[in-house]
């Protein structure tokens, strides 16, 4: 049988491309909640729980619902969740910019290999775009929105992963088909999502994201790896090597669809 060449990477950005929940995400959550004068607070093991919900609206709407359903039948409640918003994707940014979010160990030498061979960059996240971008400059480079080809970032798709349909999104833009790809993600929605768009996928799991089904996913693993720092395999084959690179990408993908 005559296997599609792998073409193209796609990264999820939050948990993926660099741990941003709970020192990111959840603050600016938080910093949002007192800016609006409410009480809320999530704690990290509550936004762990959270984190179910893809999507800083809707993860919102789904706490409010629970823990302040008198608010959330309010007329104005629709209003208030897209002005929270707002503010959180602010105070996100900003802390953003300070610098205060590493990228996850592996990753910025994985795409700089890639560029360098030409191989097909693209982002596909539930994430605000404003920040993927601020993301990627602060923590990667000045210009690094440019080394991805497409970036399909949330609302641009209504259903929000674990549907497949910012995975559909991304191919159609790519002018790919499914099994010319390769995906990264760290959850068990972010996989589902893949799977259903028929992409071979490898998961790097998270502090929060660990228990979650892996099943599916080609390799499973700790992080991308560093020289020294190897990654750990909880799944997949890491062929004797410390790192992820192009080569040990290139024989997961031919693997795994020979298999489909
Ligand atoms: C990421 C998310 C996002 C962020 C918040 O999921 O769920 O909602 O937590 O971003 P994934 P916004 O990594 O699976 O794409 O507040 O901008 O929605
Ligand atoms: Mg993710």
């Amino acid at each position: 049988m005559l296997c599609a060449m792998l073409q193209a990477l796609i990264f999820d950005v939050d948990g993926t491309l660099a741990d941003t929940e709970r020192d990111g995400h959840r603050l600016a959550f938080n910093a949002a909640f007192r800016e609006a004068g409410l009480p809320w607070h999530w704690d990290v093991r509550l936004y762990g729980e959270l984190l179910a919900v893809t999507g800083g609206k809707e993860r919102m709407v789904h706490y409010a619902l629970r823990h302040a359903p008198d608010l959330a039948a309010k007329p104005g409640f629709d209003n208030l969740v897209r002005k929270l918003h707002v503010l959180k994707t602010e105070h996100y940014v900003q802390l953003v910019h300070a610098g205060g979010i590493p990228l996850r160990p592996g990753v910025g030498p994985l795409l700089r290999q890639a560029r360098a061979v030409g191989l097909r960059l693209a982002i596909a996240t539930t994430t605000s775009p404003e920040n993927v971008s601020a993301l990627l400059r602060a923590s990667l480079a000045p210009d690094a929105e440019s080394w991805f080809e497409v970036i399909g970032a949330g609302d641009v798709v209504p259903r929000k992963k674990p549907a497949p349909d910012i995975y559909l999104w991304v191919l159609e833009r790519l002018g790919l088909a499914a099994d010319a790809c390769l995906v990264f993600e760290d959850s068990g929605n972010g996989l589902k999502a893949a799977l259903g768009a028929g992409l071979v996928t490898v998961v790097t799991d998270g502090e929060y994201t660990r228990d979650h089904d892996f099943c599916g996913a080609c390799a499973v693993l700790s992080d991308l790896g560093l020289p020294e720092r190897p990654a750990l395999a909880r799944r997949g084959d890491m062929q004797g090597k410390a790192c992820v690179d192009l080569d040990l990408l290139r024989s997961w993908h031919r693997h795994a669809i020979s298999r489909n």
